[in-house]
């Protein structure tokens, strides 16, 4: 996060066939980095590249088909040196070295350093920030019945355990993003949970990150398919943020931008200026 924002969004750049929301749309690289320099347009400072879907359902994915999806966009959007951090979605240590090679500052790792505990290493190493995930299971079978005693108290004991195991590993604090893992091994109840419990996870005090973009919830409870779940999206990045939140990982920038300048202004009860755009094209 830049220091003196108040959030941060990250825009999400799936470079997969089969990512749940945005599958196959940037699964060539020209069109991804163009795809990057619109999300920092629109207000992203953080882009989150992924060469491998965590939907519901998906097995796993070699490094090698990995590192050929993800590495050209890393490239691509160094290239163009747009101002935005370049994270990179991945729970492999070797697609990880590549990315942060390739220019890569922030490891967002789904499995929160489990699936290869040599990630903390890199990252304290490497001085990288990163994101640390909640997930119950892995991909395949994690929306199997998912049960907890309570689902706010047991997500918040992990995310406090990985915290915790990644400072022991020489990473610090300072660097550590955590996240609820919306979705992950969560039904539409245990989702809203977390949600409307924030606080209880914003009191580890670490900056929370919200994924809930699209997310299927959204449309058990619209009745919206993916592509629909805009609004349902924002409401969520709203309601997250004022609830302490403060990283939103989202497909959809510029409405996300928009509802949270006009949210952290009416709770700060100050606001500055943006300089006027537009989303149409003048010629
Ligand atoms: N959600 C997805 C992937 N990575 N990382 C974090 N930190 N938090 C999340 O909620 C999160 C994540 C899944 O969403 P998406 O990338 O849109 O789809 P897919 O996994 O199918 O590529």
């Amino acid at each position: 996060m830049k220091p003196d924002a108040p959030y941060a969004i990250m825009g999400i750049l799936n470079v997969t066939p089969d990512s749940f929301s945005d599958g196959g749309t940037y699964e060539e690289s020209g069109a991804a980095v163009t795809q990057a320099a619109r999300m920092a347009a629109e207000g992203a400072s953080i882009v989150d590249v992924g060469g491998e879907s965590t939907r519901p359902g998906a097995g796993p994915v070699p490094a090698e088909a990995e590192l050929r999806r993800v590495l050209p966009v890393v490239d691509g959007i160094g290239a163009l040196g747009l101002d935005v951090q370049i994270s990179v979605d991945t729970m492999k240590l070797e697609v990880a070295e590549a990315a942060v090679a390739a220019g890569a500052t922030y490891v967002n790792d789904v499995t929160a350093f489990r699936h290869d505990p040599e990630m903390a290493s890199l990252v304290a190493d490497r001085g990288l920030d990163c994101c640390l995930m909640h997930m119950l299971g892995e991909p395949r079978t994690m929306q199997d019945e998912p049960r907890y005693d309570d689902v706010v108290d047991d997500v918040r004991a992990f995310l406090e355990e990985r915290l915790a195991a990644a400072v022991a590993a020489g990473v610090p604090e300072e660097r550590v993003q955590l996240d609820p893992g919306i979705g992950f091994g969560k039904t539409v109840e245990h989702n809203l949970e977390l949600l409307r419990r924030l606080g209880e996870l914003q009191a580890i005090g670490r900056p929370l990150v919200i994924g809930t973009s699209r997310k299927t919830f959204l449309g058990r409870i619209t009745g919206r398919e993916v592509a629909e779940r805009v609004h349902a999206t924002v409401a969520t990045s709203v309601l997250a943020y004022e609830r302490g939140a403060r990283v939103f990982r989202v497909h959809d920038v510029a409405p996300t931008a928009d509802a949270l300048a006009v949210t952290a202004a009416t709770l700060a009860g100050r606001w500055s200026p943006t300089t006027p755009r537009t989303s149409r094209t003048t010629t």
